[in-house]
């Protein structure tokens, strides 16, 4: 079997259609394609609600609170899980495989002795005057870019991609093609803008207050972007804002589409496993949040589809809680390789033959606020419901079977204490959450 892994980043659950997280319309042909040939994981989480640490930690198969990654800092080349670590490219490299990427795969810890051929990803120039928003600052900023598709970076590495599975394979491979897009800024051609007229723009759901019942830490989380958030409101660009991203992730639906069309159109589709995903989610003002860096949902849930030629029925979905942390481990069960002993994620395997299977369902998100010394920010999410920890003692429960929004905290209340201990139990303690690395250097992006 060869393996073609499809990343986007900062691509929310949007596109799964599920009304409570949006319900406007999302343009994602190429994704739902895909999620009709094999099995839709909706209740995939990341590790870490960042891009560095989601990506390394799925790459790495060590989870963020046993490597000390936690933030887009450097430093994850003064871990010793990390340096002892083989990304899940090394083991395909190590079992004779062809491995290659293409666009925005690693972030900060890249193993680059373990990719054949690899061709990371630019940031387009920005538009001539841009900001082009009257909110717009640094890599917050949109509207339609002066490129002409073909020569947007995410399109040409796409190109590169399909070249690349256009050439003749003596050796398995595992090909992986990342987009930087929907990541901000929010540049693509006007046609993207065109797909979503302003006067049909839905705007995710928000209420007044939602961070009063948030405990301090959790609170800080969103000092950063709150302001952002005030100015696009205020100045009544919600709706934009709202049509720029999915205009972006329709952009990278298509890049995605392409790379997929190539695979399907060649000799390897029927011996060629499948997996998209995205590395976290993305706020649009939930919460009083821009972006992502919060234990909520928003910035937690992931897509995650995965196709096995033979193995998954089609468009299924699977709704069981699982973690990104699960794909390193399910590559090699379908691929017949032993992965290494220290793989914090557990196969996928019976899910994929039989996506109704019982399941230990919960998955585990944590972070750190940034820069900071060990506060051991950690979240689960299960068919309970999803609590949070801030360092040690401020917490959230969330009712998730009555409240998906996550807009009461019933952590005081006794209805759900048995749940709470239960899930306060199944998280690190904070002595337990590896100690922050210590930060030196810049980091790759
Ligand atoms: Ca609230």
């Amino acid at each position: 079997m060869n393996v073609l892994l499809l990343v986007a980043d900062d691509m929310n659950s949007w596109p799964l259609g599920d009304p409570d997280r949006y319900a406007g319309k999302v343009v994602v042909p190429n994704i739902n394609r895909l999620a009709e040939s094999g099995v839709n994981f909706t209740r995939a989480y990341t590790a870490a609600p960042v891009c560095s640490p989601s990506r390394t930690a799925l790459l790495s198969g060590v989870a963020p609170w046993n490597s000390g990654h936690y933030h887009n800092l450097p430093g994850a080349s003064s871990s010793k899980p990390l340096n002892d670590a083989l990304s899940v490219a090394g083991m395909f490299k190590k079992a004779g495989y062809t491995t290659a990427s293409y666009g925005k795969i690693t972030h900060g810890w890249d193993q680059r002795e373990q990719w054949d051929e690899r061709l990371g990803h630019k940031r387009d120039p920005a538009p001539p005057g841009a900001p082009l928003t009257t909110v717009g600052r640094g890599e917050q900023d949109w509207g339609p870019i002066h490129l002409i598709e073909s020569e947007m970076n995410d399109s040409q590495n796409a190109d590169a991609a399909i070249a690349r599975l256009q050439k003749q394979h003596i050796e398995p491979f595992f090909i992986a093609f990342g987009t930087f897009s929907p990541h901000m800024p929010w540049y693509v051609p006007q046609k993207y803008f065109d797909m979503f007229p302003l006067e049909e723009i839905t705007i995710p759901k928000l209420i007044e207050n939602d961070l009063d019942d948030v405990p301090a830490l959790g609170r800080a989380l969103t000092d950063g972007k709150s302001k952002f958030v005030d100015a696009v409101i205020d100045q009544g660009l919600h709706k934009d804002a709202v049509q720029a991203y999915l205009a972006t992730i329709a952009y990278a639906d298509a890049q995605i589409g392409r790379v997929l069309t190539a695979l399907d159109e060649s000799p390897h589709k029927d011996n060629t496993i499948v997996v998209f995903l995205t590395d976290h989610g993305f706020h649009l003002g939930e919460k009083h949040h821009w972006q992502k860096a919060t234990l909520w949902e928003e910035a937690t849930h992931s897509l995650l589809m995965i196709r096995v030629p033979g193995v998954t029925p089609f468009g299924k979905r699977c709704d069981r809680f699982v973690s990104l942390q699960d794909v390193y481990p399910t590559l090699a069960q379908l691929c017949g390789i032993e992965p290494p002993a220290y793989l914090d994620g557990r196969s996928l395997v019976p899910l994929l033959k039989a996506p109704d299977s019982e399941w230990p369902s919960t998955a585990i998100t944590c972070l750190t606020s940034k820069g900071k010394p060990s506060d051991g920010f950690i979240t689960i999410r299960s068919e309970e419901g999803r609590y949070i920890r801030y360092a040690t003692d401020q917490e959230e429960f969330y009712d998730t079977s009555q409240d998906a929004h996550e807009w009461t905290n019933q952590i005081d209340n006794p209805t759900h204490a048995a749940t709470i201990e239960e899930l306060r139990g199944r998280v690190p303690r904070l002595t337990e959450m590896a100690v922050p690395l210590p930060q030196v250097g810049k980091i790759a992006e």
